[in-house]
């Protein structure tokens, strides 16, 4: 059994993360870099070591530091999180060699989903479907066209070594598409190292849905239902939810059952992610996350499973708890990622001190975050201050939750897009659950109604600071948040 586990990350998932070890009785060691010594995550872990400078590469993506820190903790396991070493084979493999657990799929695995190409070849050897395109990598303009010709315009060059959508180009005629090969094959070349491309029929506004899976080292799998995801921004999600509005439960057994297939076809260890694109019934594979998700409480709250205790468990060579017909889903979840950015100046990120900090609480809320009154958010990472998840009975309780936990909160000193999910959970789309990958795009009001929202707030907030000192700014601004609240009673 697994006595102490170091993990290699840092902010809420790091926390999130050393809870889980602290409910299993297991010893956490934290690693964090220069810029984030006072974090939270630092001091909640039992023991921390500093490994470097602020920049990532100096610390959190430095293999041989981390795995040093580990050494030097005596810590049995590494549990990489998401981002930075999560998905790197060549972490995964260090591990191995020296005798570190490594918290999820093997470095084979991870090489595998880690190539594009190599991953589409073997889901179309699973039958899994994946979107019409070339077969393997195109690296020649004449092959480029006699796919596209083929498969009919518009196409979408996707680098091989990439994932999340960085670096993709959408290819609209004929004309465009030498251009852009070469220039897909240039970026790909300079971001990921590899100028391998490959080619997909683009789907118009699809929807992003994908199934967590749990997969054990008896080659057992199960999944956990999917996630919506499509309310993003620049391959940066925004909003997930579960259940997906767009899924009957033909549809979601459908498409369940070709996650558990794919999963077992590479013979997937750990929880992971497959992700799909859906455009009406019809869809089609488009990567596999071999990490935790950002988002995975959503998933969580509506299971009851604990998903990254059954990380460890899994890394420690126990069987699943369960089997597929001991999965329910029950009720609704939702997520937003609380970032400091401003969502009315491009989403900028707003790093900075925060100086009020207030978290709302109360039924089927849960919080997951990173951050205290005073601390500084460094302009190294990820501005993401924490993930406010609500859970109902149904997906309006949930979205009624979310919003009165939105006006609950109270975050000030950093601007944050606090705003924008408040907009969006009073958007009529939103609320039909009409989504798509270009919602953002396509609701061209959100800005005028963040704005109104603001305006809405400010008189209340004005009346209610009048003669209040500093620290009890707090109760009346989440006084506020309750007022708003009760002015959008009666309001459709
Ligand atoms: C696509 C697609 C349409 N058709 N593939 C983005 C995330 C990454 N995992 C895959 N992505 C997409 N793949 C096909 N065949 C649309 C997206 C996509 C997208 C692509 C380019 C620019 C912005 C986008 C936003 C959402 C989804």
């Amino acid at each position: 059994m697994i006595r102490k586990i170091l993990i290699a990350n840092r902010s809420e998932i790091a926390i999130r993360i050393m809870r889980a070890c602290r409910e299993l009785g297991i010893i956490s060691a934290g690693i964090y870099s220069e810029a984030d010594k006072d974090a939270l995550f630092t001091g909640y872990a039992d023991e921390a070591y500093c490994i470097g400078p602020a920049p990532a590469s100096l610390s959190y993506l430095n293999i041989d530091k981390v795995i040093e820190a580990a050494q030097k903790s005596g810590a049995d396991a590494i549990h990489p999180g998401y981002g930075f070493l999560a998905e790197n084979a060549k972490f995964a493999l260090a591990c191995e060699k020296e005798g570190l657990t490594f918290i999820g799929p093997s470095s084979r695995v991870l090489e595998l989903m880690g190539d594009k190409v190599a991953a589409r070849r073997e889901m179309i050897k699973a039958g899994v479907p994946v979107a019409p395109g070339s077969e393997g990598c195109v690296s020649e303009f004449g092959d480029a066209r006699r796919i596209a010709a083929q498969i009919g315009y518009p196409v979408i060059i996707k680098p091989s070594g990439g994932g999340g959508g960085i670096g993709m180009t959408v290819v609209f005629e004929d004309r465009e598409l030498e251009k852009a090969l070469e220039s897909t094959q240039a970026i790909a070349g300079t971001t990921f190292g590899l100028a391998d491309v490959f080619i997909e029929k683009y789907m118009e506004d699809p929807r992003h849905v994908e199934f967590q899976i749990l997969g054990d080292s008896k080659g057992e799998v199960v999944h956990l239902g999917e996630r919506e995801c499509s309310i993003q921004r620049r391959h940066q999600k925004l909003i997930e939810e579960s259940p997906s509005t767009a899924l009957n439960e033909k549809l979601r057994k459908e498409m369940g059952d070709v996650a558990v297939t794919a999963a077992k076809w590479v013979g997937y260890e750990g929880a992971g992610t497959v992700e799909f694109l859906l455009s009406g019934r019809t869809f089609y594979f488009l990567e596999v996350n071999a990490r935790v998700q950002v988002e995975h409480p959503v998933t969580e709250m509506v299971t009851g499973i604990d998903i990254v205790k059954e990380q460890i468990r899994i890394a420690s060579g126990l069987p699943l708890k369960m089997t597929q017909k001991d999965i329910r889903i029950n009720g609704s979840a939702i997520e937003c990622r609380i970032n400091a950015e401003d969502p009315l100046n491009d989403f900028v990120p707003t790093p900075g001190k925060i100086r009020n900090y207030h978290c709302p609480g109360g039924a089927g809320i849960r919080v997951d975050s990173g951050v205290y009154t005073n601390y500084t958010i460094p302009p190294y990472y990820d501005p993401m201050i924490s993930k406010l998840i609500a859970w109902g009975a149904d997906r309006s309780e949930a979205i009624a939750r979310m919003r009165r936990a939105l006006y609950e909160y109270v975050i000030t000193g950093v601007k944050t897009n606090i705003a924008f999910h408040k907009a969006v959970m009073e958007n009529q789309r939103f609320i039909d659950g009409k989504l798509g990958t270009h919602f953002i795009e396509h609701e061209t009001t959100l800005n005028e109604d963040m704005k109104a929202i603001a305006e809405r707030e400010k008189p209340l907030e004005e009346k209610l600071y009048r003669g209040l000192e500093e620290k009890k700014k707090v109760a009346a601004i989440a006084a506020v948040g309750a007022v708003t609240q009760m002015r959008l009673r009666g309001r459709k």
